[in-house]
This record gives C-alpha cells, sequence and structure tokens, in this order.
C-alpha cells in the first residue's frame, strides 16, 4: 500500500490548487502506514510490541481462544467456497484475509451490544454465537436471509451497500432514548468496506451519529478492494482521517492483527457505551480471496500484491506469539486443526441436507400481520401452484 499512498499523494500534488488541508493529508498518506498511524500489537513475526494508548492484557487462554476462533471461521469460509464451486450453494463473499478484523472486533463486544454487518461477516457471526449453517442457508437462496437478529444481537446480512450504516445509527439513537447510555450501557458496532465510505448512507451515518452523540462504532474493514475499484478510487485521504471532518475520532488498526483490533475495539466500544459517542475505525487488512465467488480478481490486480499480504497472514502470527512465548504445547495446533476439520464437516453435512422451502413461504413474514393484498397474491399463487397438480397425475 505504500505505494499506492505514494501515488496518492502525487496525483494529489499534481491537481495543484487543492488547497493546503488535501496536500498536508497527501503528505500523511505518503508515509508507509506500518510507520505512522497505524495501531499495531502484534507484528507478522509474531512478536508483541506495546502501544500507550492500547494496553492489552490478555491471558494464555483468551490468546489460546482467538486463535481458535480464527482457524475456525477460516475453515467455515474454505468449505462454504468449496460448497459454492460443487453448486451447493449460489454464491458466497469470502472474509479470507479479514479474520483478525473481525474475530478481533467480534470478541470486543459484549452480549448487549449489537452487531450490524454487510454480507462478509462471517467471523462476527461465529463470535456472537450465530449458527453458520443460517449464513449458508442464505447463501444456498432457501432463506430469506433471515435469522431473529435479537437472539444474538448480531443484526441481518445487507447487501445494499453501506445502508446498514444508517439503521445502526437509528439503533443507537434509540439506545440513547432508552437510557442505555452510560454506566453500564449498551452500543452499537457498524461493519462495512472501503468502497461504502463513498456511499452517501455511511457519510448521512456519520453527521446523524456525531450530531447526536450516538453511541454507536463504525468499523469499516479497508480491504483495499471494492470489487475491481481499488482504494484510490474511493479517497485521497487515510479513511480513518475521513472522522475529524464529521466531529469525532477516528483511528487506523493493523486490520490483520487480532489483539490490535481487540483492543481498538474494546476501547470505542466503551467510549460509545460511556456516552462519548461514535469511533470510526478503520481496519487496514486485505481481501485475500475473490470478491465473491463470482468474481476473478486475476483480471485486475496483481498477484505481487497478494504475495506481499501473505506476508501479513493474520493467523500465523498468533501460531508464532504462542511458540514463541512457550504458552502452547505443539498439540494444541493439531486439537485446533481437527476441531476446525470437524466444524467444517457438520456445515458440509447440513448444507446438503438443507430442505428447500415451500414456494408459498415467500409470502410469509413481508408484513407483522398478513394484509388483505398479501393474502390475496397467496390465494392466487396457491391456485397457480394446484394448476400443475392434475398435470403431473396426466403425465
Ligand atoms: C448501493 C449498492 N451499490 C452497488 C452495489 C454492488 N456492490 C456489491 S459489493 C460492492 C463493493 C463493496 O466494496 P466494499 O465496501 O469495499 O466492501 P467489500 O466487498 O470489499 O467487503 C458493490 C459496489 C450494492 N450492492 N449496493
Ligand atoms: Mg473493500
Amino acid at each position: 500500500m505504500a505505494v499506492k499512498d505514494a501515488g496518492q499523494a502525487a496525483s494529489s500534488q499534481s491537481r495543484g490548487a487543492r488547497g493546503r488541508a488535501s496536500r498536508s493529508a497527501a503528505a500523511v498518506a505518503d508515509r508507509p502506514p506500518e510507520q505512522a498511524e497505524l495501531v499495531q500489537l502484534l507484528t507478522p513475526e509474531g512478536e508483541r510490541v506495546k502501544h500507550p494508548d492500547y494496553p492489552l492484557d490478555i491471558t494464555a487462554a483468551e490468546v489460546k481462544g482467538l486463535y481458535r476462533d480464527l482457524v475456525i471461521v477460516r475453515r467455515i469460509d474454505f468449505e462454504a467456497i468449496a460448497l459454492q464451486r460443487q453448486g451447493e450453494l449460489g454464491i458466497w463473499a469470502s472474509l479470507l484475509g479479514q479474520e483478525a478484523a473481525q474475530v478481533g472486533s467480534g470478541r470486543a463486544l459484549g452480549p448487549r451490544d449489537m452487531a450490524f454487518p454487510t454480507y462478509r461477516e462471517h467471523g462476527v457471526a461465529w463470535c456472537r454465537g450465530l449458527d453458520p449453517m443460517k449464513l449458508l442457508e442464505l447463501f444456498r437462496g432457501v432463506s430469506h436471509g433471515g435469522w431473529d437478529p435479537t437472539e444474538h444481537n448480531f443484526h441481518l446480512y445487507t447487501i445494499v451497500i453501506g445502508s446498514q450504516t444508517l439503521h445502526a445509527t437509528g439503533y443507537a439513537m434509540g439506545i440513547q432514548r432508552d437510557g442505555a447510555v452510560g454506566e453500564d450501557g449498551e452500543a452499537v458496532i457498524v461493519y462495512f468496506g472501503d468502497g461504502a465510505t463513498s456511499q452517501g448512507d455511511v457519510n448521512e451515518a456519520f453527521i446523524y451519529a456525531s450530531v447526536n452523540n450516538a453511541p454507536v462504532v463504525f468499523f469499516c474493514q479497508n480491504n483495499q478492494w471494492a470489487i475491481s475499484e481499488p482504494l484510490e478510487r474511493q479517497s485521497r485521504v487515510p479513511l480513518y482521517q475521513r472522522a475529524s471532518g464529521f466531529g469525532f475520532p477516528g483511528v487506523r488498526v493493523d486490520g490483520n492483527d487480532v489483539f490490535a483490533c481487540l483492543a481498538v475495539t474494546r476501547k470505542a466500544m466503551q467510549a460509545a457505551r460511556e456516552g462519548q459517542g461514535p469511533t470510526l475505525i478503520e481496519a487496514y487488512t486485505y481481501r485475500m480471496g475473490a470478491h465473491t465467488t463470482t468474481d476473478d480478481p486475476t483480471r485486475y490486480r496483481l498477484s505481487a500484491e497478494l504475495e506481499a499480504w501473505k506476508l501479513k497472514d493474520p493467523i500465523e502470527r498468533v501460531k508464532q506469539y504462542l511458540i514463541r512465548t512457550e504458552q502452547v504445547e505443539m498439540s494444541f495446533f493439531d486439537e485446533v486443526d481437527a476441531e476446525a476439520a470437524e466444524v467444517g464437516g457438520q456445515v458440509r453435512a447440513a448444507c446438503q441436507t438443507m430442505p428447500d422451502p415451500l414456494p408459498e413461504s415467500m409470502f410469509d413474514d413481508v408484513y407483522t400481520s398478513r394484509t388483505a393484498q398479501n393474502a390475496a397474491e397467496r390465494a392466487e399463487f396457491d391456485a397457480y401452484l394446484d394448476s400443475f397438480v392434475g398435470e403431473e397425475a396426466a403425465r
């Protein structure tokens, strides 16, 4: 990314008349993020580093728990991609490379906090306790994308880019009006991508959240790509710096560092719960796979970029840390792999035996109570389905 950021700076300068603010922003963007503004607590080599604003006391059991989460969510993802390739799922949006951003932030949430995901937050779903089968039902096209958001305080997947930031902000304003901010308060986290930051909805959500001091954390996974559009097509300044223009803090965290994502999200959520308002977290990461299984990234990006990010793998660094600090027996890794394989097998078996929904179920849950029009349309559809019964018998 240093190369891209330098390109950003150069093209900002070439526009000349853009003014002091954008030139100084370009100067910041010119610095490699690793040396400048990135919060990191665990290096890609698995070395623990300290940050004055984000102390993190973490036990061996907690580190092992995070490692287990990372490995299992990668395995679920791997299995889902394979299932799509075998025709069992219509589509899948892979989280490969973004496990630390999702597990770190997901494990920073309290049970009463509410999470609003996009369509890629399988790792957050796992941390919230949602059955992975619920995700697969959606991508197999046998559910209306439904689970009960209140069951695990994990809202529905959202395909309309950025729209969930408004839902989350409205929900956070509701928390405020319920008097649930302050000591023992609740907060909201909303996930979105780098591309989503160009949406009007996201910018409107920033304004509402800011002027209302809403208890919401904006968690942007900057995975460098919005399908085939690179980050430099979205912003001339690092994304986290956008927050200051809206009047709330922004922080860039190493999105491949599960410790840093945990610590930064914990702090931002706690601030929101206590009534200190929103924070924008930019988790600086990389989408290692295709945008979805319908995409072919080799058509628009260089493999060298992928190779560079492989060295920053979110799982490998935790493994190296555990080995380095002698917190585990080597058998621990085999145990986690075995457990992940078991979860993968369960996902596969359950996906292949999922019942198809009844066609008429599309009329269910459209309204909280059935309207006359909905009932009439359902009756018409039932009659249409019945018209095939005799036809089948005649064959
Ligand atoms: C309002 C809207 N516009 C366009 C699309 C098509 N679309 C689907 S994903 C995507 C890119 C999103 O990129 P980003 O926000 O970076 O998230 P990522 O997929 O990288 O996680 C687009 C443009 C959409 N779903 N909704
Ligand atoms: Mg993206």
